[in-house]
């Protein structure tokens, strides 16, 4: 049995991966900022489950966060590094600063502070796992990905660094990039709630599901400790990248 905190337990891949590693037979600490979310979860999958409300853009409670965690949970074997979010998809010139920076607080502020918290105590027992979910936006550029993008992009270049740091110990790091994932809250929450216009991006497609990344994330914590999958990029067979965008005048 491990105990796994996740970030962004409340809904899609966070809530997905809470209930799959509990039936695995793992101890979640689930996070978050919506805590009726996280007692619900709770409440569904028993006392496997800590609900513990937590914004990472806090950076304060996030160096606090094992202090405040029951003695007997404080050795944290897995780190999902999941919460994160888009805001907007208008072009460059006319996004909205405040989304830029939210998008900068969550996906690498808050990513990278929880990494520094719980990373120490890896390194002290030279056993630990941390997977960060980045995204194929972060490879792949695409109109009004611009910050999104770049977060992820970033996301994707802090594992592979964390690799270069922890060679020759038995800490492993993944970046799991999927690409559509439907079932969750991320295109409602890019569209400020605009539910019509997020229903429309997974109109006629089968996306990913939050099962299927919590599928790969199974697998991952269930490999041999000298085994790293450094990246993952995963795709529904509906979507694929390119070609290049050429405008003739
Ligand atoms: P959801 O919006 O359903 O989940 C996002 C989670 O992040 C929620 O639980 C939310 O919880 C949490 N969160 C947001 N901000 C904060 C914060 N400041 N502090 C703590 N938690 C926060 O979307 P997904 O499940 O789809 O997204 C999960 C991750 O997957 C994100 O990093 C996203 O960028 C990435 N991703 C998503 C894809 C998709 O197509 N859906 C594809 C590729 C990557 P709460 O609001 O309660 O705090
Ligand atoms: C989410 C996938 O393609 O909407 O990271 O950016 S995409």
């Amino acid at each position: 049995m491990k105990t796994i905190l996740i970030t962004g337990a409340t809904s899609g891949f966070g809530a997905a991966m809470a209930r799959r590693f509990v039936a695995d037979g793992h101890r979640v600490i689930a996070t978050g900022r919506r805590l009726d979310r996280l007692a619900g979860l709770a409440r569904e999958l028993g006392p496997a489950v800590l609900p513990m409300q937590l914004d990472v853009t806090h950076s304060a409670t996030v160096a606090a966060l094992l202090e405040m965690l029951p003695p007997d949970c404080r050795q944290i074997d897995v780190l999902i590094n999941n919460a994160g979010l888009a805001l907007g998809l208008s072009p460059a010139w006319e996004a909205e600063l405040d989304d830029w920076d939210k998008m900068i607080a969550t996906n690498i502020r808050g990513l990278i502070h929880m990494t520094r918290a719980i990373l120490p105590q890896m390194v002290a027992r030279n056993d630990g796992v941390i997977i960060n979910i980045g995204s194929v936006a972060g490879e792949y550029p695409y109109p009004g990905g611009h910050v999104y993008g770049g977060t992820k992009a970033f996301v994707q270049q802090f594992s592979l660094n964390l690799r270069a740091d922890l060679a020759g110990r038995n800490i492993r790091v993944t970046d799991i990039e999927p690409g559509m994932v439907g079932g969750s809250e991320f295109s409602q929450v890019r569209f400020h709630g605009d539910d019509a216009r997020a229903a429309k991006v997974y109109e006629g497609i089968t996306p990913l599901s939050p099962e299927d990344i919590a599928e790969t994330a199974s697998w991952i914590i269930s490999l041999p400790r000298h085994m790293n999958i450094n990246r993952i990029e995963m795709m529904p067979t509906c979507q694929a990248a390119g070609p290049f965008a050429v405008k003739r005048g």
